[in-house]
């Protein structure tokens, strides 16, 4: 019914793989690999607890009140505190803070301001599912761009740079998660970063550095932020306190040229109104009460015996010819299976054994690639993992016997 009645914009609205598959890895007999989900021991309940009764007897009238679109204004100024403290991005005023409801709003939004069917976005191949589900409305015409262990192939990128510009295409952005990609895992080495600046800047085009899990590194060492090199504006960050705090409340940001910051929020205010001042007010003293520095490390070490439980379950019992990557944070690894195997039908396999995953094909808006599919290591435990990844070990073995 209504099917006539529905825009353009909502016919061309499709399920998200993802959330779809969170239905399927309900059944409390199956091992999931799929969803991106925290581990719940990660969630600091009773800190939260804490500072919930604190600010509610101090701010109680202002937590329960509509706020502004942009954001409660002492959150943005402790933000922009930490971005300038903790991350040295330079020239970060509260005029260039959205705060918005989860960082999948904020690529909504950049959608709604940015993109007119037919303009040309430039993704990693393989690149985030939800950008693919927050822009399909808008239409864009995806160039995705291949990686290696040091993320985008950026020699790839520039190639395309000269043979869009040469047919005259419209560039509208260029999306990147630059560090432990979902669904890679891997990260853009320093050398590409600074690589992939100067191409912003020499063909003008805003690049969007979409980084929900830098905060989450086992090993290997740091690297600075695209928007730590940005002097001019080129680049938009999006965070989230998703996986640092808890996707349950919805709290992340934007941060960019005011121009852009300001067009978003017009957006924005069709949309939800404000981001709930509640959870600004909780995550402000999460981060000036000095609990953010406080927590982190534990969750790191969490996920940290989680991945390597992963990679040591792989190397037991995966068979020769599968090749996977080896993240050096986040919450995703990246597997290949041999040319010619399709993940769809491994899948249906691996639900039998009672163990689930992503497959790959969902990860590249043209759908190929059929042989990849994507794990997650930090939600189950890792006597999960171990007894998950021989399951899965056994489907594959089965699948390439066929
Ligand atoms: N971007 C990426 C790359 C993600 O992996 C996720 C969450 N899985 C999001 C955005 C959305 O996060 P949020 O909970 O802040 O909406
Ligand atoms: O849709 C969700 O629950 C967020 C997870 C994202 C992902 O699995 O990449």
């Amino acid at each position: 019914m209504w099917d006539e009645e529905f825009s353009e914009i909502a016919k061309a609205l499709k399920a998200s793989e993802i959330r779809e598959l969170l239905k399927v890895t309900q059944d409390p007999g199956i091992i999931s690999f799929a969803g991106g989900l925290p581990s719940p021991k990660a969630f600091p309940v009773d800190i939260i607890k804490e500072i919930v009764n604190k600010m509610m007897d101090k701010y109680g009238d202002k937590m329960l009140q509509y706020g502004a679109t942009d954001g409660v204004n002492s959150f943005r100024d402790a933000f922009a505190r930490f971005l300038t403290s903790k991350y040295n991005f330079k020239n970060i005023k509260r005029e260039n803070i959205l705060v918005v409801t989860g960082s999948q709003q904020g690529l909504y939004l950049l959608a709604k301001i940015f993109i007119d069917p037919g303009d040309t976005v430039i993704v990693e191949a393989p690149t985030y599912v939800g950008v693919l589900t927050a822009f399909q409305s808008y239409k864009p015409n995806y160039v995705p761009i291949e990686m290696d262990d040091d993320g985008m192939r950026i020699d790839l990128l520039e190639e395309k740079l000269k043979d869009l510009k040469r047919e005259g295409k419209k560039i509208k952005m260029i999306y990147t998660i630059p560090t432990f990609q979902n669904p890679a895992g891997v990260t853009l080495s320093l050398e590409r970063r600074k690589r992939l600046i100067e191409l912003a800047q020499e063909y003008n085009i805003l690049v969007v550095e979409d980084s929900p899990y830098e905060e989450l590194r086992y090993s290997g060492e740091p690297v600075p932020q695209l928007k730590y090199f940005d002097d001019d504006g080129k680049i938009l960050y999006l965070g989230t306190f998703s996986k640092t705090l808890s996707p349950g409340m919805r709290l992340a940001f934007m941060v960019g040229h005011e121009d852009i910051i300001h067009k978003a929020i017009l957006a924005k205010q069709g949309i939800d109104l404000c981001t709930s001042p509640f959870v600004q007010y909780i995550a402000q003293e999460y981060i000036e009460g000095g609990y953010f520095d406080e927590h982190l490390p534990k969750i790191r070490k969490l996920y940290k015996e989680k991945r390597d439980a992963m990679l040591d379950a792989l190397e037991d019992y995966f068979p020769e010819g599968v090749r996977w990557t080896k993240p050096q944070g986040g919450m995703f690894l990246w597997v290949t299976l041999p040319e010619g195997m399709d993940s769809q039908k491994l899948f249906m396999k691996a639900i039998q054994k009672k163990v689930a995953f992503v497959i790959g094909a969902a990860f590249y808006p043209y759908r190929d690639h059929k042989n990849t599919l994507r794990l997650n290591f930090t939600y189950p435990s890792v006597e999960e993992i171990q007894e998950g990844i021989r399951r899965l070990a056994d489907a594959i073995k089965e699948e390439m016997k066929n």
